[in-house]
């Protein structure tokens, strides 16, 4: 009989009682602190995963959880109905951090992916005059925007939407990075194209070079809003604050969430100029938990530990360093490596038997990562890691690689 002290005490609860709309590895965390977690039997693990890109400071960052701590004696949350200090600071703060005009918060990637595509959807009514009810928004084969059933609505992918319908309209799909598709699929209703700058969940997938620079070009001629969501690559993960900075390109509406909390906290926003974000109304859109003083708080800090602890440089500087490194390794089973920053990922041969096994074999030796689709481990440490640490993983990494030849 197993207790407290076992995984498997925990893995039982959760098979009975916990809908199974994951399969997660049979590792239970119970405690985390900067790049390391520990599970319930006291292993300690590298996450290679941080959160899915939402622990970019770290785990239990001291300076996030200070704030956290001393802000949930003060005020956690009013509503919307009334004001709160740490949101109105956070409003100038983000807008100065990013460039843009204005942003409307909301809390998770998905909900701020709804909100960008109401935002665009109004602004192509009352501003370009399509005609009521037929805006069309242009997205990308295998993109990953959220989970709500108008997102997997414009999903390419079966799983995502299997008995999930009826879908919402007004979504046409476009092969990832094909400007000629792009300019096809652009009609005098076309409203929006989004895009995510690299397809992470795709398999860190990544468009021809400049394919992002020369979209936004052809959005801008066809009065079409370039919607960024940089959700998953925002916030440093690619060695930029945001990966669009790589081809200098400045988006309509862009949408952040993850990491904005730091690990602590969900919040998101949409970030725009006052001529798109301006056309909300009082009562037109909102959140119950949308700009709450605890939220705001902790994404004020987690915005400041970005900038002040040189994390996007550190992206930058040790991404290329572990990019070289993978791809020195001589396997058989590694079809291609691919990254930017801390977002790697190595795509399998067919041969190689899927990429779960490797990841199961990875966290026996102490490596928490996570596969995407059949072929593809995406390696996503917390940009606070050492080069050190990423030395530690790789020398696992080649020993798992070659153990499972
Ligand atoms: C899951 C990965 C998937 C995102 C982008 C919006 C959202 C996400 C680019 C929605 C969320 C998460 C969701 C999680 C797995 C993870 C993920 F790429 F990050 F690994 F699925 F693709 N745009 N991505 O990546 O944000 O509503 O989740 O806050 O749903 O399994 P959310």
């Amino acid at each position: 009989m197993s207790d407290e002290r076992d995984s498997q005490f925990y893995v039982d609860l959760e098979d009975l009682y916990g809908a199974a709309n994951y399969n997660p590895l049979d590792v239970v965390l119970t405690r985390g602190k900067g790049i390391w977690l520990w599970d319930v039997e006291g292993n300690k693990y590298l996450d290679f995963l941080s959160g899915y890109s939402a622990v970019n400071q770290g785990h239990c960052h001291p300076r996030i959880q200070k704030v956290l701590s001393e802000q949930a004696k003060r005020l956690t949350l009013t509503s919307r109905a009334f004001r709160n200090d740490q949101w109105a600071m956070l409003t100038k703060e983000i807008c100065s951090f990013t460039g843009y005009q204005m942003v409307l918060p909301m809390n998770s990637g998905a909900e701020a992916v709804e909100t960008a595509i109401k935002a665009a959807r109004m602004w192509g009514y009352q501003e370009k005059g399509i005609p009521e009810n037929q805006a069309e928004i242009i997205v990308c084969e295998n993109n990953f925007h959220g989970r709500t059933t108008t997102i997997i609505s414009f999903s390419s992918e079966p799983h995502y939407r299997q008995d999930f319908g009826p879908f919402t309209p007004g979504f046409v799909i476009v092969p990832f990075g094909d400007l000629a598709a792009l300019e096809a699929a652009i009609t005098p209703n076309t409203t929006a194209f989004i895009v995510e700058p690299i397809q992470a969940e795709a398999g860190v997938l990544f468009p021809p070079p400049g394919f992002l620079k020369k979209a936004k070009a052809l959005c801008e001629m066809n009065e079409v809003l370039f919607i960024a969501d940089e959700i998953q690559t925002g916030l440093g993960r690619t060695g930029k604050m945001f990966s669009c900075e790589y081809e200098g390109l400045v988006p309509d509406i862009m949408v952040i969430g993850k990491s904005l909390g730091g690990g602590f906290y969900p919040i998101s926003a949409v970030l725009s100029r006052r001529e798109i974000l301006g056309l909300f109304t009082a009562g037109s859109h909102g959140s119950t938990f949308s700009a709450n003083p605890l939220g705001s708080a902790v994404a004020r800090e987690a915005i400041r530990v970005l900038q002040e602890e040189g994390l996007v440089e550190n992206a930058a500087e040790l991404g290329e360093y572990f990019l070289k490194k993978l791809s020195s390794l001589k396997i058989r089973n590694i079809r291609t490596v691919r990254g930017r920053g801390l977002l790697l990922g190595v795509e399998l041969t067919p041969e190689a038997g899927g990429a779960r096994r490797y990841c199961e074999a990875l966290a026996q030796e102490g490596l928490l990562c996570k596969e995407t689709h059949e072929n593809v481990i995406r390696f996503v440490p917390p940009l606070v890691i050492k080069k050190r640490d990423l030395d530690w993983a790789f020398k696992r990494i080649k020993k798992v690689f070659k153990e499972l030849e």
